[in-house]
């Protein structure tokens, strides 16, 4: 068969805009996939790995963490999940060509685009000190590179393990075990930029920082309340559970600066009147708030739910529940009582009567679930703001009860079950003890980098060796130019990759390229097949198996990689007995089901068709593990990001087209972009207020605390309906307008959605110049 070679095209001279969409959906995810897939991987291989998707015995979808529903349909998947196994299994190999025509500081001159287009990555590659070329390596000295370079540190804490979000948990778990053998918790992953507020929050007012939710609480909810999140794109099965919750008698409020397309209607492919037909209307209430209002809306509705309360005593509140699980409601109470509605009216840009309608909602409703996503974490306020969710649904006990709670909706497809295995830089001491006690050594206790200290302290020569566990660190963090200059002052970066991008251009003296295995790909080990694990955002934990034969011969599994990382350098004499882990990955999971709180008999549960669901004390039995054991209530101080005259908010978001760093192709559908992506997406009003044509090309400026001038040239306008004063740009593109120190409070997560920006007026590129 032929393979479709990689794409060349990297400008936006043919960039297209037209109107946004109303509706996501609307194509049989089959028939829309099969076709590119096809394309790329061939007709068996297509079959084999699209049928086997998030199936019983089949592979774990490895692009987000939405769960499976109960029962499954026969393509249980969407057209984003499509893409991204597409993207993995595609039988498109880098060749040893390729490293001779491209060297390394060519490499920073592509788009991640063009990089990740490239083909899969099958063979180890070194680049040496000095040389500007990767070359082949074999894995012996591949690893005996890394050990070198490991134990030449004057100390384990000057090298760093990045995580992304797509490691199984048998890996993570192993992965987290060396790094604290090595001993260090410098353990930064994807989760520091993601869904860190959520963590924080969580654990400071429940005593856990996950989704106190099982995907069947959508149906049986009355309302549904979703916040900075665009499921259409990042998560579009949830669209599938919404329309059945709507079936059930829910109702569905989404609140969002940007009408996006997944959150006003959907078309359901796998319904007739999905196909033909209208499709349903999701939100029953769409409120366009401003980037970071948020935290003044939730406390808007609250101080209505205290005042109905006291229009009608005892009526309003869950009083047993207040009584019996809660603590420092007064307080909380005279905090609230005194919001003021201008400050709200100036922070949220919404109507009285808009927060009225919501405030109503919430207060005729028994069972509420609020779910939330990047729209909330990556802003200054983010911890505070997630807290005042929680209050809210305290307030009337939606929590620890059918179809009610919390709901983060987490990232990558395993990010959560990454953090539940210890892949944390500031992991607790009842884990580090159980960890200590299995393996009979001293975990180091002093709390390691996270992903923005790790730069920093790459940036100021604290910091030797990177070691990254998949994703794209330089691309995927704040402050590009920063990071890159970091990365660059490592004496050794390696990078556990199935494909190029950013990270392998931006890289220390030495560079280490270890092409992995995907979850799409059979894992054969000296004990036959190998299955994983993984943890989705309702914290059901599931096994995950590959299906196809891998890519190429000789690349290495992760748990295989780790295994090999372990013995070369902590000695083949080590008493923890690496090789064993690689042979047989039950032998991993034997430990875990010993140390990961809620994991016992790991091995035969997760054999069960289903897998199992962890626990979740608040969830389960209205518990909370906090210091009190109470939910505690909290007082947060209203703070409005104060936007200069003549200065705009800008936020970063995906493209429906890519997953994270990984372009699939140029094209944003429901938001009517074609074949471009250096775009801003503004509010028609700002435009006239600041005499900006619609069309017309802009430099970005942010305006950040250290006042330096970070800029993004020549994005093109395109007139959108989000709300006043706030626009909306790419992420990875816009990550140079994020200053590094720039980050939310308690999480250390980088503000990736409220810069203060201003416009400058500039000329077309050539290339649109001259079309
Ligand atoms: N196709 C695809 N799927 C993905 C990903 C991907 O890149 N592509 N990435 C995965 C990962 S790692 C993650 S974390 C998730 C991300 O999932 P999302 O968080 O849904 O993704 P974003 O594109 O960051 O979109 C943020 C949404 O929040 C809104 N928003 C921004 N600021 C605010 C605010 O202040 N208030 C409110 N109420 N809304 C706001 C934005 O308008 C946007 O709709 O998706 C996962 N799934
Ligand atoms: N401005 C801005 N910045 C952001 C965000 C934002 O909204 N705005 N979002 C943040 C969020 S939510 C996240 S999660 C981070 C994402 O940060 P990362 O997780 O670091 O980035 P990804 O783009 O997901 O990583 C993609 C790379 O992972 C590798 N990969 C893919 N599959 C596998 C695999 O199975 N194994 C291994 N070993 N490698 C694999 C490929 O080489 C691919 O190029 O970015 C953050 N950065
Ligand atoms: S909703 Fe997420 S996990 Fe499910 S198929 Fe789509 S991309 Fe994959
Ligand atoms: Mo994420």
């Amino acid at each position: 068969m032929s393979i479709k070679p990689p794409v060349q095209d990297e400008s936006d001279a043919e960039l297209q805009v037209s109107k946004p969409k109303r509706s996501a959906g609307g194509l049989p995810s089959l028939q829309y996939s099969m076709p590119q897939a096809v394309a790329e991987m061939g007709v068996t291989r297509s079959a084999k790995t699209l049928l086997a998707m998030n199936q019983k015995d089949g592979f774990d979808c490895m692009s987000c963490a939405w769960p499976d529903p109960p029962e499954r349909k026969t393509a249980e998947f969407c057209e984003n999940g499509a893409k991204a196994v597409t993207w993995e299994a595609g039988l498109l190999t880098i060749g040893r060509d390729f490293w001779e025509n491209n060297s390394v500081s060519s490499l920073r001159s592509r788009s991640e685009y063009w990089l990740g287009q490239q083909g899969r990555l099958v063979e180890p590659m070194y680049k040496p000190a000095g040389s500007d070329h990767y070359q082949p390596i074999s894995w012996e000295n591949a690893f005996r590179i890394v050990a070198r370079e490991l134990n030449d540190l004057d100390s384990p804490d000057e090298a760093t393990f990045y995580t992304s979000g797509r490691t199984s948990n048998e890996t993570a778990f192993q992965y987290q075990l060396f790094a604290r053998a090595f001993g260090t918790n410098n353990l930064p992953d994807c989760s520091n930029m993601c869904h860190e507020s959520t963590g924080k929050a969580m654990e400071e007012t429940i005593g856990i920082g996950k989704s106190a939710i099982a995907y069947e609480d959508f149906e049986k909810s009355d309302l549904i309340i979703i916040m900075g999140q665009n499921p259409g794109t990042c998560h579009p099965r949830m669209l599938t559970a919404l329309e059945e919750a709507k079936d059930a008698g829910s109702t569905i409020v989404a609140i969002n600066p940007l009408p996006e397309a997944g959150l006003i209607n959907f078309k359901n492919p796998q319904r007739p009147r999905g196909l033909v037909g209208k499709g349903t209307d999701l939100a029953d209430q769409f409120l366009q708030i401003r980037l970071a209002g948020d935290m003044a809306l939730m406390q808007a509705v609250a101080k209505r739910v205290f005042a109905a309360e006291a229009a009608a005593p005892g009526a309003v509140l869950d009083h047993a529940f207040l009584e019996e699980h809660c603590q420092g409601l007064e307080e909380y109470r005279a905090h609230i009582e005194n919001v003021d509605e201008k400050a709200v009216r100036e922070a949220t840009g919404l109507r009285t009567a808009e927060i009225d309608e919501l405030a109503s909602r919430y207060l005729k409703a028994d069972k509420v679930i609020v779910t939330w996503a990047m729209g909330l974490t990556q802003h200054k306020k983010a911890v505070p703001t997630i807290k005042e969710i929680i209050n809210l649904l305290l307030l009337r006990g939606n929590i620890g009860k059918p179809g009610a709670g919390p709901s983060p909706i987490r990232g990558h497809s395993n990010v959560q079950g990454d953090r539940t295995m210890g892949i944390w830089e500031q992991m607790p001491d009842h884990f580090l003890d159980a960890l200590g006690k299995e393996f009979n050594f001293d975990p180091p206790r002093a709390h390691g980098f996270d992903a923005v200290q790790s730069i920093r302290a790459m940036r100021d020569g604290m910091l030797k060796v990177l070691f990254a566990m998949g994703g794209n660190l330089v691309g995927a963090i704040s402050d590009t130019a920063v990071a890159e200059a970091a990365l660059q002052k490592l004496k050794l970066t390696v990078q556990v990759s199935t494909k190029l991008n950013r990270s392998h251009a931006f890289v220390g003296a030495q560079a280490l390229i270890l092409p992995t295995l995907g979850r799409t790909e059979i894992d054969r080990q000296a004990t036959g097949e190998q299955f994983v694990t993984v943890e989705d955002t309702v914290c059901a934990v599931h096994a995950s198996s590959g299906k196809v034969e891998p890519v190429a011969v000789g690349i290495l599994s992760e748990m295989a990689i780790v295994s090999h990382l372990a013995r070369a350098v902590l000695g083949k004499n080590h008493p923890i007995d690496w090789a064993g882990f690689e042979a047989n990955y039950d032998t991993i999971r034997e430990h875990i089901s010993h140390v990961v709180p809620g994991c016992s008999d790991y091995n035969a549960k997760v054999r069960q068709w289903g897998g199992f669901v962890l626990p979740h004390p608040p969830r389960d039995s209205r518990t909370f593990p906090t210091p009190t054991g109470k939910a505690m209530f909290s007082v947060g101080e209203l703070e409005t990001v104060q936007v200069p005259k003549g200065r705009l908010l800008l936020q970063t978001v995906r493209s429906h087209d890519q997953f994270n760093t990984t372009m699939y192709s140029l094209n944003d559908r429901y938001r009517g972009v074609k074949k471009g992506r250096q775009v801003l997406f503004v509010n028609p009003s700002d435009l006239v207020e600041l005499g900006i044509p619609n069309g017309s090309y802009v430099d970005i400026h942010s305006e950040s605390v250290d006042g330096v001038d970070r800029v993004l040239r020549q994005q093109r306008i395109i007139s959108f309906p989000t709300a006043r004063g706030c626009v909306a740009a790419y992420f990875p593109e816009a990550n140079v307008l994020v200053a590094l120190d720039d980050t939310a409070e308690g999480s250390n997560t980088p503000v990736s959605k409220s810069v203060v920006v201003r416009l400058e007026k500039t000329d077309a590129p050539a290339f649109a110049a001259a079309h």
